[in-house]
């Protein structure tokens, strides 16, 4: 059984994995770590999986989970913890916003806490927003991240980034249900609220690399809204 598991998921990522994948096997290289690299497609017409199945030929330890359709980040995200070995469950983006280095900065904070999550908001400075387009989002989705930390009670900057570790008896203990992105929000609530120790970290969030967002910021904005304050009123 590797220690790690390194889930990444994917739609339409053949280009962006094809340089991520590497960079994350010289990272796990260097610092020796016994990891897996779980890549989780929801049948990406641009070949995603196949990418990463020829890209397992060179390097053994990745498994690709193939899942019939798109049904959003936060439910491969769900299954792929499942099907994941590992006893740390590390999972990010696949589109390069983020470096595979910054998976070293989750890592060093574990045994010490059992969920270790990265933030773009502890050091707004960490975060590429040039334009206006990403101006504007970054500050609805900063002002909707600081709504679901006042609803809910709990003392964090950033609940939506898909980057972090978690120990497998976090994962065992709490039951986010979200299909896309606010199933990152519910793992932080849920797990705060059963009283494991959570640690943020700032991390530098980078302008994706190849490829398009799926995000509709507007929509998941509305989704932050309402499920934010569901979440407040079911513990
Ligand atoms: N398997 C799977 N991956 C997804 C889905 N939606 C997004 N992703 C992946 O999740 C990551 C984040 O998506 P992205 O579009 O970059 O969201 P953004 O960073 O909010 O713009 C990327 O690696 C996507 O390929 C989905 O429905 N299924
Ligand atoms: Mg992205």
């Amino acid at each position: 059984m590797p220690e790690i598991s390194i889930i990444l998921p994917t739609y339409n990522e053949a280009k962006n994995i094809s340089e991520l994948i590497p960079a994350l096997e010289a990272v796990i290289r260097k610092n020796r770590l016994d990891a897996e690299i779980v890549v989780v497609d929801d049948n990406s017409p641009d070949g995603t999986a196949e990418t990463a199945e020829k890209l397992n030929k060179k390097f053994k330890n990745i498994r690709v989970l193939k899942r019939q359709e798109k049904e959003g980040i936060g439910a491969a995200v769900s299954e792929a913890y499942g099907f994941a070995k590992g006893k740390i469950l590390l999972s990010m983006d696949s589109d390069q916003q983020i470096a595979a280095e910054d998976i070293m900065r989750l890592l060093k904070h574990i045994p010490e806490y059992d969920f270790v999550f990265g933030s773009k908001y502890l050091k707004p400075q960490l975060y590429q927003k040039e334009g206006t387009a990403a101006k504007i989002r970054y500050i609805i989705s900063r002002a909707g991240n600081r709504y679901i930390g006042i609803a809910n009670g709990v003392p964090f900057m950033d609940y939506s980034l898909n980057f972090r570790a978690l120990k497998r008896k976090v994962w065992q203990a709490i039951s986010p249900e979200d299909k896309r992105n606010f199933f990152f929000a519910e793992m932080i609530v849920q797990a705060h609220r059963k009283g494991f120790r959570l640690k943020e970290v700032p991390i530098e969030f980078r302008k994706r690399r190849h490829g398009d967002s799926k995000t509709m910021v507007m929509n998941q904005m509305s989704v932050f809204l309402v499920k934010g304050l569901l979440l407040a009123f079911r513990r």
